[in-house]
């Protein structure tokens, strides 16, 4: 397979749904559809939506099949990178290439695009008339899924704890759990919620899950190592801030070697989780590889 035309086409069918989607200048909103649609088509690699995707393409549908929630991960996950970057949290003036969403509205508009781009991803998967496409029962089981990735379990604890270990000695666990919260989480939501709306059974849901979980990881080390080798240019945010602010994370704790070390055998075991499931999990397994050498 030819994993860039796999990629391409997957991502347009994704910018094309947001486009349709999301809101637009058509009422009193103008300023805050603005300020959402800024930051979702700032750029993006839109890997949470494509492995929501994915999964459901291993369990036997089509990839647009599930366009809502890819849509809805998509929304989820610009909201927490503009609120990520807002000057109370890391404080960061450029993002996917462009200037955050504070340096371009303000904060108090970045944090309500940031509120309403996570309650329209909601808003998207319970629409009027999703109850006649989508089983309810997968329905509802995909908004919880979400919900709990995203809410304080997941997605808003991992935030916390990066937060509150800036500049502190911790140990494994601790990064650990910041990267299954903060990181993981939604990239293993991406998985199962994908294939759960399309049908899978149990056992195709556990993997991918599982999958999820150790490319999650993948994922963040990778993160992690291009802020202290990337190129920001190529990255389209700054680069080299994550030692300057004393982050926790696996490349501060274990080295460089030690931590691309952890990485390689994380990936290789998401590769090794993903064989029950034969040919056609093949795509999800070069998303593994490529998110494991991505440079930006
Ligand atoms: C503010 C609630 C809240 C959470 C913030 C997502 C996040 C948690 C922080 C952003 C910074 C960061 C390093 C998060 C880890 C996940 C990550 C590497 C996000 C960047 O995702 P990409 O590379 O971004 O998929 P694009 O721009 O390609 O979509």
């Amino acid at each position: 397979m030819n994993l860039d035309e796999y990629l391409t086409y997957r991502r347009e069918l994704v910018d094309k749904a947001l486009d349709d989607m999301l809101p637009r200048d058509d009422n009193d909103a103008t300023v805050l559809n603005e300020a959402m649609r800024y930051s979702v088509f700032a750029g993006g690699k839109r890997i949470r939506p494509i492995l929501a995707m994915s999964a459901a393409e291993v369990v036997g549908a089509k990839p647009e099949s599930v366009l809502p929630l890819a849509v809805a991960l998509e929304c989820v996950h610009t909201y927490s990178l503009i609120h990520d970057d807002l000057p109370a949290m890391d404080n960061d003036d450029v993002r996917r290439g462009k200037p955050t969403s504070h340096k371009v509205f303000g904060e108090a508009l970045a944090i309500l695009a940031g509120d309403a781009l996570l309650s329209f991803a909601f808003s998207v998967l319970s629409s009027p008339g999703a109850e006649r496409v989508y089983r309810p029962d997968r329905l509802l089981k995909v908004v919880g899924e979400l919900a709990a990735a995203s809410g304080p379990a997941k997605l808003i604890a991992g935030q916390v704890a990066d937060i509150s270990c800036e500049g502190k000695a911790v140990d494994e666990a601790t990064v650990e759990f910041i990267v299954q919260n903060k990181t993981a989480a939604l990239i293993r939501a991406s998985l199962t919620c994908g294939a759960t709306l399309a049908g899978g059974t149990r056992e195709q849901i556990e993997i991918l899950g599982t999958f999820g979980e150790l490319l999650g990881t993948v994922f963040q080390i990778r993160d992690d190592l291009l802020d202290l080798e990337g190129d920001a240019a190529k990255l389209g945010k700054a680069v080299r801030k994550d030692q300057d602010r004393g982050k926790a994370t696996f490349p501060r704790l274990l080295g460089k070697e030690k931590a691309k070390e952890l990485m390689r055998r994380r990936l290789e075991a998401a590769l090794e989780t993903l064989k029950p499931l034969g040919q056609t999990a093949e795509p999800l397994a070069r998303i593994g590889e490529y998110v494991g050498s991505r440079m930006s």
